[in-house]
């Protein structure tokens, strides 16, 4: 499988032959986004397919963790490349001989419309497909919202469209989205089957698809009920909403004209502050996982088994967390009631998750299979991670880790989940302070996605800011980073939005601060000074940046 036909160097696309079958190729890590060299080479590699006579089927594959995965985002709001995605797809879609996409990892947005462009999909089982679109404000915009209800059927569609899930390779399957699930070697496979669809003409084109329309058409108050049964869900955001529309217009529009609708939402929706917001959430969210001063070569320590102490509301849910992973924990307690009461607790909230559908019965026995409740403090001495979660007190958390570093093995880490006392203080009773950090988890730690990692000195005191104003609230952002007890202003807005229900399409209180514009902010604070009393002080970075007409997050 080789003969690798010329190609610039610099191209991310490249093409061999296998027999009479053109394998296309994307390297493009880490995702093998479509940005515009990766664009301008399909359309490259589908010219040559048409060219070479010998080409009798095109199998479009990626390398790396997965099959294309949108469109690039980076790329959003910087002067157009040529070929667009949409002409790509056509492109695609109109070659005179098959063209099977061979989906790995996940095949999302864009990555799913150019599959949709193809006459067939094939896909490994652990494959995942998905039009994640509405999570950047956005809507699948290079044919997704017309294709996809053509073969996944109308109520497919609206519910990825509009949430933004993916769905594994066997719902896809059973959906239609997928032809067929390859066990063993993707590429391969994924020839033979080219090889097998080689002669069957008319090629089958999604854009002409109408079947799953017309069932759709049967049930005009389809659409209706959809909206209401997810208003509470998307209310406040603009995306669902043009989701739902174009979906709409595939239905009762020919395609040529379904697609003039989706392109106009697109780029109304693109021009909008709701994309920005979310666009910006989600390279923050990916920000704040990076911690400066930990390198790129930095490796992990494994964890395979966690200890917690105190099984109260806290150390409850925070074994869930780590249940819920499949990683084993011993939690401990000082007497049997209260261990008895908080791992109750713990199956209760699981049984709870589970009679609404969220996990099956299996799963709960599974997680609580892994959980080991102690009364006795030596059980920790083996545990990767342990976490105390007592009552906030610096004496009880000290005599914690006095205990705790003469009986853990050496290399654990110690972790407090305090949410104000100083772990430096907490460290300093032990023998290895380097190994102590602080764990803040947000409550109820199985549900919040937030995890505040306090690391020497830094003791956060960002509940102070919850209570204010707007304005004092971006005035105490400021504060916040001026002091270095956030890394950015994007670190801030993460914060706001798991940890106290912001809203995303907002973006966080620093981009909105951005998009009010910071003069304003001042001025109003300015208005407000007399009222605020001696406690509060401008921050100088604010009152800095406003003056040069810079951002905090641009
Ligand atoms: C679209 O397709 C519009 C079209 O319908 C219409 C167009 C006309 N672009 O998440 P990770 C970066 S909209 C650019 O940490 P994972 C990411 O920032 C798109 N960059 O990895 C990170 O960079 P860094 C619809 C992207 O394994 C690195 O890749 N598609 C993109 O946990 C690794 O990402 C989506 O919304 C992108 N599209 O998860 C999918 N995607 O290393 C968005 C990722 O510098 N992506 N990066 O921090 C994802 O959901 C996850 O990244 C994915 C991998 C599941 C793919």
């Amino acid at each position: 499988m080789t003969d690798v036909i010329d190609k610039p160097a610099t191209s991310p696309i490249s093409t061999s032959r296998h027999g009479d079958v053109l394998i296309v190729k994307s390297n493009n890590p880490p995702v093998n986004a479509l940005g515009a060299a990766v664009r301008q080479g399909l359309v490259a590699a589908i010219e040559e397919a048409e060219s070479d006579e010998g080409v009798k089927a095109v199998v479009i594959a990626c390398e790396g963790q997965t099959f294309f995965a949108g469109a690039d985002i980076t790329e959003f709001g910087k002067p157009p490349v040529m070929p667009w995605l949409p002409t790509v797809v056509d492109t695609i879609e109109n070659c005179s001989k098959p063209v099977v996409a061979a989906i790995h990892g996940t095949a999302l947005g864009g990555g799913l419309e150019v599959a949709l462009g193809c006459h067939y999909r094939v896909a490994v089982p652990s494959a995942k497909l998905g039009v994640p679109e509405v999570k950047l404000g956005l809507l699948p915009g290079a044919g997704g919202t017309q294709r996809l209800p053509r073969v996944a059927g109308v109520p497919k569609a609206l519910e990825m469209a509009t949430t933004g899930k993916m769905i594994t390779a066997k719902e896809a399957c059973g959906v239609g989205l997928i032809d067929r699930q390859i066990e063993g070697d993707l590429i391969p496979h994924a020839v033979a089957y080219a090889e097998e669809v080689r002669d069957i003409r008319p090629l089958p084109k999604s854009s002409e698809r109408d079947e799953k329309l017309a069932e759709a058409r049967d049930n005009p108050g389809l659409f209706d009920e959809f909206r209401k049964a997810n208003g509470r869900k998307f209310r406040g955001f603009e995306a669902p909403e043009a989701n739902i529309q174009c979906i709409e217009a595939a239905v009762s529009k020919p395609f040529s004209e379904g697609v003039i609708v989706e392109r106009t939402k697109f780029m109304e929706l693109l021009g909008g502050t709701q994309a920005k917001a979310q666009q910006y959430f989600f390279f923050s969210e990916r920000k704040a996982a990076k911690i400066e001063g930990v390198g790129e070569d930095v490796k992990p320590r494994e964890i395979k088994k966690v200890g917690v102490i105190g099984a109260g509301t806290m150390g409850g849910g925070i074994s869930m967390n780590f249940l819920s992973a499949g990683i084993p924990v011993t939690i401990y307690e000082m007497n049997q009631e209260a261990l008895d009461r908080g791992t109750g607790i713990m199956r209760k909230n699981y049984e709870a998750t589970a009679a609404k559908g969220r996990v099956t019965a299996e799963q709960v026995e599974q997680a609580m299979g892994l959980l080991n409740p102690t009364l006795d403090f030596e059980v920790l001495a083996d545990c990767d991670l342990i976490i105390e979660a007592v009552f906030e007190q610096m004496e009880i958390k000290k005599d914690i880790f006095t205990r705790l570093d003469q009986i853990v093995k050496q290399g654990a880490i110690l972790a407090s989940n305090t949410s104000y006392l100083n772990i430096d203080e907490i460290a300093a009773v032990t023998s290895r302070p380097q190994d102590v950090v602080g764990l803040h988890f947000f409550s109820p730690a199985n549900v919040m996605k937030l995890l505040e990692v306090v690391r020497g000195a830094k003791t956060a005191g960002d509940v102070e800011i919850v209570q204010r104003t707007l304005y004092t609230m971006v005035n105490e952002g400021a504060k916040i980073l001026e002091e270095g007890m956030a890394q950015r202003a994007s670190d801030i807005d993460v914060v706001w939005v798991y940890g106290y229900g912001w809203p995303v399409y907002r973006g966080g209180p620093m981009f909105w601060a951005d998009t009010e514009g910071l003069q304003k902010i001042v001025d109003g604070l300015r208005a407000q000074e007399q009222r605020m009393g001696s406690d509060f002080s401008f921050s100088h970075m604010l009152l800095d940046k406003a003056e040069k007409g810079e951002k905090f997050t641009r």
